[in-house]
């Protein structure tokens, strides 16, 4: 595995080891797949902890579904969705904790009460505070490529030259974090996955994966439940376990260091077995 760490405000998270899992709580009435199943805090307090012992080293909280069409919060509301949890999760957390927010107001909020790593679906790109915000921090921060908003998105899906303008756009947001003062050790890059994407761009960017690396530093992969399982295997929401970990262990193979998902549990196990599997190549006896 690729000798590297992320740093937070708080720590250097250890990426050399094996891929880390990331575990998806969304305070939200309305994200596209468990929407409104954490809204009450003590439920997603319950859920964090439980996330963590299913084997999650970071626990990612989003106040604002960015699913495609999905209507904007006021940071405001996203800091009252937040702050119980957070409360309630304590100082003493045993994994770090990110935020999932393009709204710098609402990053400095949370990076004051302790969260450590800032998810901005819009690459630093929506609010010009962000990454002054992150900077200031020292917090560590995924640099995720999409285009427009999550209402404009999917009419945005025409490239020339797919891996090469999302590239192009995640480095001109590593140019925005990095005049900021972000250090390259503090970002991770992620293709953004269903993000101003078809089905199969979103396969095309998990297969060539590693033409995405941007100054060296580690890739995140978002696949969970995603749309582009639906219409592979023409089935609902609830029925995209087995694509995730499909998804998610090709995305491993591929060079991802970090994968966001729901299914902690599932995928931990998965990506566990390919992992043993990949580090055996003896030859017989
Ligand atoms: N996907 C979603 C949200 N945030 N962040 C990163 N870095 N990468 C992703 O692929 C990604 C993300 C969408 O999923 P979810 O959080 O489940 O839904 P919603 O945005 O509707 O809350």
């Amino acid at each position: 595995m690729n000798n590297y760490s992320w740093i937070t405000s708080r720590r250097r998270i250890d990426l050399s080891e094996r891929v880390l899992i990331m575990g998806v709580l969304n305070v939200t009435p309305d994200s596209f797949s468990d929407g409104g199943r954490w809204l009450s805090p003590d439920s997603a307090i319950e859920r964090a902890r439980e996330m963590v012992d299913e084997g999650a080293e970071i626990i990612d909280l989003g106040a604002e579904s960015t699913r495609p069409g999905a209507v904007p919060v006021t940071g405001t509301e996203e800091i009252d969705r937040l702050s119980p949890v957070l409360e309630g999760l304590g100082s003493s957390f045993p994994v770090p904790l990110s935020v999932d927010t393009s709204k710098a107001a609402v990053a400095a909020r949370v990076l004051d009460s302790g969260v450590e790593i800032i998810n901005d679906v819009s690459g630093l790109k929506r609010d010009p505070e962000m990454a002054g915000v992150i900077a200031r921090h020292g917090a560590g921060v995924v640099v995720m490529h999409m285009r427009g908003d999550p209402r404009t998105m999917q009419d945005r899906t025409a490239y020339r030259d797919l891996v090469g303008e999302v590239r192009a756009e995640l480095e001109e947001s590593a140019g925005i974090g990095l005049r900021a003062g972000i250090t390259p050790e503090q970002m991770v890059f992620d293709p953004g996955i269903g993000f101003a994407k078809e089905w199969s761009q979103s396969c095309a960017l998990i297969n060539r994966l590693e033409e995405l690396r941007i100054m060296g530093r580690p890739l995140l992969v978002g696949p969970s439940r995603k749309s582009f399982i639906g219409r592979i295997l023409n089935l609902p929401l609830d029925e995209r376990l087995e694509g995730t970990i499909a998804a998610g262990v090709l995305s491993m193979l591929r060079g991802a260091g970090i994968l966001r998902v729901h299914d902690v549990r599932e995928v931990r196990r998965a990506v566990d077995v390919a992992a043993a599997i990949m580090a055996e190549a003896h030859d017989p006896a």
